[in-house]
C-alpha cells in the first residue's frame, strides 16, 4: 500500500498520438487489441504501462513480437525496455467482463457490456498510460453477435458498420484527444429515445437516450433536461456542444450516479428513468441536476481535463457549482441553495471533522476512489461560489473565458483555474488559495455591540481553523461574508460605513472589526446571507433577534437559518438540561402565522418545518449524546404536531390530490404536504389524521405522496406504518427503483431493533448484493441511522462488518462508502466507543483487505 503525493508529480515521459481498439465480445474472454503509436519525450528509453488483473495474449513493436527478455511484467505495471523515438505498441489482452463485480473497466451489468474508467478502470481493460494527462486520439471497433447485442456504442461518431454472418461489427472515432479514463464501451438491446438540438451556432446534434426496453415512457423526462441543459450552457457560459451526436446509456449496476464519458455518458438508471407513478419530485430534481452535471463536463472535465487526480476538484468542484446553478435557474433558487447547505452542513462538516479529513485539493492518496467525496465536490462547489461572489457574475464569466480559452484541450491544474480567475480580473487571489490547500471547516466568532444613542455599532470577527490529520496552525482563510440587517419590527434596513452600505465583509484577518452606523432604534444584524463561505459561524443572538431575522430578512437562506438555530437551541438546552424539548409561544405563533398564511411559499414553508436532523445536532458535539439527541429530535416533532394541529390540518386539506405533474408550484405544495405529513403522523391516536394519512398514502397517484405518507408513518413509528409497508411492497414488487424507496425508508426507522430488521431485508427478493443501488438504499442509509448503527447491543456494528467483510474483494468502492460513517468512532460515547474500534480493528484484519479499506481504516486508528 504506496500512497501517493501531489507534489511528486511528474510530467509524462511518452505521449500515446492515437489509441487503436478492437474488441472481441465475449462473457468470459473478451480480446481487447490495443495499437498505439507512441513518442518518447525524454532519454529514458523504458516505457512503463499501466494494468490490472489482466492476461497478456501478445505484444509486439513495430509489428515485431516481443521476445521474453524485451519487457517485464509486475502485478500492476507492464516495462517494455529500449524502444525507439517513436513506434507503434500492439498490446492484446483477454478479460472477463461477466466476473468483474467491482464495476470498474468492463463489466456485464444485466446482459448489456459497459465501462466504468474514471479514475483508474481502464488499466483493467488494457495496458495503458493511465493517467489524465495522457489524452490520445481513440478510434474503438466492437465485434459482438448481432441478436443479442444490437448496439455496439463508444465515444464521438460512427464511422463504420457491417454485418459477417451473425457477427456485428461497428467502428466509432473521437476527433477530441482524450484521456483514458473518458473512454466508454456499451453494447447490449435497448430502446432507444431519440432527439435533436439545434445549437446556437446552427449544427444540429443527434441526441440518443438507450434504456432498457420497455421503458421508453420513462426516458422523456432526462430528455427534456438534456435539451435544458445544452441551452442553458449556452446562454449562462456561452459554451456550445462540440460532436454532432450525444448519447446517455442508463445501466442498472453501476457504482456511482454517472459517467460523462465523451460523447457517451453512462448513467446509474436512477437517475435517467422517472415518470410521476413511480418516481418522487426529489427523483426528477436529481435526474435533471445529473443529466445537467455529465453534459456540462464537456467543457468542464473534458474539453479541459485535469493534470492528475489530486486535482479533481478542478472539474467536480466547478460542474457541481454549475449544475446547481443551472438547477436554481430551472426553479426554486431558494429551496435549492438551503437543501445544498443541509448537504455541506451535514456531511460536509462531518467529513471535515473526520480522521479523513482532506482539503479539496488532497496532497496524498492511497486509493482515488477515496476521493470522490461531498468535501471535493460540493465544498469544491462551494469555493467556486466564493470566488462567484467575490468576482460577481460579469467577472466570474470573464474568469471562465478565459480559462476555457486557455486551456482547452489540456489538462490543467487547480492553480491554473485560479491564476485565469485573476488575469481575467486582475485581482490578487493568494490568500483566496488557502481553500485549496487547507481542510477543516473555518469557525468564526462574532461580537456584537450597537449603541442607539450615538448609532453606532461594530461587529468584531475572529477566525480559526481546526487541526485536521496532518495540519495545524493554520493561516487565515479569504472569506466573504455576506450580511444584512433588520430592525425590532422586522424590517430589512440597511446600515452604512464609510457612506457605503454594509452587504458584503470581506474578513481577510484572523481578527477583524467593522465599524457602521444607523439612525435605528435596535439593529439586529443577519450574517452569511446564501451561506456565502462554508465556515460554522458561532454567533449567540437572542430569540427575540432570530424571530426578527426570520420575519424580514432578505435572503431565504438567513430566514431559514434563524429557524434551525431556533430549533437548535431548543434541543441542545433539552440535552443539557436532561429535559424535555421546550419552544417559546412566541416562535410558534410565528410559525403558526407562516402556515395560517396563504402567501406563504408553501416550498419555503416545508424547510421551515422541518427541525435539524439528529445527523445535524451532532455536530455540535466532540462526544455525540446519541441515546438523548434521537429522543430530543422525535420530541420535538411532536411538539409541533402537538402545538400546531389545527393550523397544520387546515394547511394540509389545500393539497390537491389530482395534481401528477412536475412544475414548480405543484412540487412546492406537495413538498408542503409531505412535511406536513411527517409531523401529524405523530399524532398516534387521532382518527382525523388517521384518515389523512390513509388518503395521502393510497389515492394520491403520484410516488412523491404515497412516499411521504409512508414515510411519515414510519418515521413517527405510526401504528399504520405496518399496513402501509405490506401495501407499498405488493404494488411495487416488481419495481426495482422503487423498492429501494420501500428498503430505505425501513433502514432509517428510528426503533430499537432496526439492525436485526434490516439483516432480515438482505434476504428479501427486493435486496441484491450484487447491485450498489440495493446496497446504499438500505445498508447505506442505515449507516446514517445515528441512534440504531450504534445501538448499545452492537447489532447495528455487526450488521456493517458483515456487509463490509462481504464486499471487501466482491466491490471495494462500495464497501468503502460503508465505512465512512464508522470512522468517528472517538465522537462516540462508551459503551458503543470501544466497541466500534474493535469492529474497526477486526475489519483491518480481513484477508485481501482492499487498499480503499487500508486507506480508511489506518487513517482512523492512527
Ligand atoms: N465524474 C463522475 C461525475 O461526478 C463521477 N465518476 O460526474
Ligand atoms: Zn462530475
Amino acid at each position: 500500500f504506496e500512497p501517493k503525493y501531489r507534489l511528486d508529480y511528474q510530467a509524462p515521459a511518452f505521449r500515446i498520438h492515437t489509441t487503436n481498439l478492437t474488441f472481441e465480445l465475449d462473457d468470459h474472454a473478451t480480446r481487447v487489441t490495443n495499437s498505439m503509436e507512441l513518442e518518447r519525450l525524454g532519454d529514458d528509453d523504458t516505457l512503463t504501462l499501466d494494468g490490472d488483473d489482466l492476461e497478456l495474449a501478445a505484444l509486439s513493436l513495430d509489428g515485431v513480437a516481443l521476445d521474453a527478455k524485451a519487457y517485464q511484467r509486475t502485478k500492476d505495471k507492464l516495462k517494455i525496455f529500449r524502444v525507439p523515438k517513436r513506434f507503434l505498441l500492439t498490446v492484446v489482452t483477454i478479460i472477463d467482463p461477466a466476473r468483474n463485480s467491482s464495476l470498474e473497466g468492463l463489466y456485464k451489468s444485466a446482459g448489456t457490456f459497459c465501462t466504468q474508467c474514471e479514475a483508474e478502470g481502464f488499466r483493467r481493460i488494457t495496458y495503458y498510460l493511465d493517467r489524465p494527462d495522457v489524452l490520445s486520439v481513440f478510434t474503438t471497433t466492437i465485434h459482438a453477435p448481432k441478436a443479442s447485442y444490437p448496439f455496439l456504442l463508444s465515444n464521438g461518431n460512427c464511422i463504420e458498420k457491417f454485418e459477417t454472418g451473425s457477427i456485428q461489427t461497428v467502428t466509432w472515432h473521437d476527433p477530441f484527444p482524450k484521456p483514458a479514463y473518458l473512454f466508454a464501451l456499451v453494447a447490449g438491446d435497448f430502446d432507444l429515445l431519440e432527439d435533436s438540438f439545434t445549437t446556437q451556432s446552427g449544427r444540429v446534434v443527434t441526441l440518443q437516450l438507450f434504456v432498457d426496453r420497455g421503458n421508453l415512457p420513462r426516458a422523456d423526462f432526462a430528455m427534456a433536461a438534456l435539451k435544458r441543459a445544452m441551452a442553458w450552457d449556452e446562454q449562462r457560459f456561452n459554451l456550445e456542444y462540440d460532436l454532432d451526436i450525444y448519447m446517455v446509456v442508463a445501466v442498472d449496476f453501476f457504482n456511482m450516479g454517472a459517467m460523462e464519458n465523451k460523447g457517451l455518458n453512462i448513467f446509474n438508471s436512477k437517475y435517467v428513468l422517472a415518470d410521476s407513478e413511480t418516481a418522487t419530485d426529489q427523483d426528477f430534481i436529481n435526474v435533471e441536476a445529473v443529466i445537467g452535471h455529465e453534459y456540462f463536463h464537456n467543457w468542464t472535465g473534458n474539453r479541459v481535463t485535469c493534470q492528475d487526480w489530486f486535482q479533481l476538484s478542478l472539474k467536480e468542484g466547478l460542474t457541481v457549482f454549475r449544475d446547481q446553478e443551472f438547477s436554481a435557474d430551472m426553479g426554486m433558487r431558494a429551496v435549492k441553495r438551503i437543501q445544498d447547505v443541509r448537504i455541506m452542513r451535514t456531511h460536509q462538516f462531518e467529513e471535515d471533522a473526520s480522521p479523513m479529513a482532506h482539503p479539496i485539493r488532497p496532497d496524498k492518496v492511497l486509493e482515488m476512489n477515496n476521493f470522490y467525496t461531498v468535501t471535493v465536490y460540493n465544498k469544491g462547489a462551494e469555493v467556486i461560489r466564493m470566488l462567484h461572489t467575490l468576482l460577481g457574475e460579469t467577472g466570474f464569466q470573464k474568469g471562465m473565458k478565459t480559462y476555457i480559452h486557455r486551456h482547452d484541450g489540456q489538462a490543467v491544474t487547480c492553480e491554473d483555474f485560479v491564476r485565469a480567475m485573476e488575469d481575467a480580473n486582475d485581482v490578487n487571489l493568494s490568500q483566496f488559495r488557502h481553500w485549496y490547500a487547507y481542510a477543516g471547516t473555518p469557525e468564526v466568532d462574532v461580537d456584537y455591540q450597537f449603541d442607539s444613542t450615538t448609532g453606532s455599532g461594530s461587529l468584531t470577527l475572529q477566525q480559526h481553523t481546526p487541526d485536521t490529520p496532518g495540519q495545524s496552525n493554520k493561516p487565515p482563510m479569504h472569506i466573504p461574508i455576506r450580511l444584512e440587517f433588520v430592525n425590532a419590527h422586522g424590517e430589512r434596513i440597511q446600515v452604512v460605513s464609510e457612506h457605503a452600505p454594509v452587504e458584503l465583509i470581506e474578513l481577510t484577518e484572523r481578527r477583524q472589526v467593522v465599524h457602521f452606523s444607523s439612525p435605528e432604534e435596535k439593529v439586529i444584524p443577519a450574517l452569511l446571507a446564501d451561506f456565502s463561505a462554508p465556515i460554522r459561524l458561532r454567533f449567540e443572538q437572542p430569540e427575540d433577534d432570530l424571530i426578527a431575522i426570520l420575519n424580514g430578512a432578505h435572503d431565504a437562506f438567513l430566514r431559514w437559518d434563524a429557524s434551525q438555530r431556533i430549533y437548535l437551541n431548543a434541543l441542545r438546552n433539552a440535552i443539557r438540561q436532561d429535559d424535555s424539548v421546550e419552544l417559546s409561544e412566541r416562535f410558534i405563533d410565528v410559525l403558526e402565522t407562516a402556515i395560517r398564511n396563504q402567501n406563504t411559499d408553501p416550498a419555503l414553508l416545508s424547510l421551515l418545518l422541518q427541525p435539524p436532523s439528529e445527523e445535524t445536532l451532532a455536530q455540535e458535539y466532540k462526544v455525540i449524546p446519541i441515546a438523548a439527541a434521537t429522543r430530543v429530535v422525535a420530541e420535538l416533532k411532536s411538539l409541533l404536531a402537538l402545538s400546531l394541529r389545527d393550523a397544520l390540518l387546515a394547511r394540509y386539506a389545500a393539497t390537491d390530490w389530482q395534481q401528477r405533474s412536475f412544475n414548480g408550484n405543484a412540487v412546492a405544495i406537495r413538498m408542503c404536504t409531505n412535511a406536513i405529513a411527517q409531523l401529524l403522523a405523530y399524532h398516534h391516536e387521532d382518527e382525523v389524521i388517521l384518515r389523512e394519512l390513509d388518503k395521502q398514502f393510497s389515492q394520491s397517484n403520484t410516488m412523491t405522496l404515497a412516499m411521504g405518507a409512508l414515510a411519515a408513518a414510519v418515521h413517527a413509528e405510526h401504528p399504520a406504518a405496518e399496513r402501509y409497508l405490506a401495501h407499498f411492497a405488493d404494488q411495487w414488487g416488481h419495481e426495482k427503483l422503487v423498492m429501494d424507496k420501500w428498503l430505505a425508508v425501513q433502514s432509517s426507522a428510528p426503533g430499537s431493533g432496526t439492525a436485526q430488521k434490516v439483516e432480515l431485508l438482505t434476504h428479501h427478493p427486493a435486496f441484491d448484493w450484487g447491485n450498489p443501488n440495493r446496497i446504499y438504499a438500505l445498508l447505506a442509509t442505515f449507516t446514517h441511522n445515528l441512534n440504531q448503527l450504534h445501538a448499545e447491543d452492537g447489532s447495528g456494528y455487526a450488521l456493517i462488518e458483515q456487509a463490509i467483510s462481504r464486499l471487501n474483494q466482491q466491490n471495494p468502492q462500495v464497501a468503502s462508502r460503508l465505512l465512512s460513517p464508522l470512522l468517528k468512532w472517538r465522537s462516540i460515547p462508551e459503551p458503543q466507543q470501544t466497541q466500534l474500534k474493535r469492529t474497526l480493528e477486526r475489519l483491518q484484519t480481513l484477508d485481501n483487505l482492499a487498499p480503499d479499506l487500508h486507506e480508511k481504516l489506518s487513517q482512523a486508528l492512527a
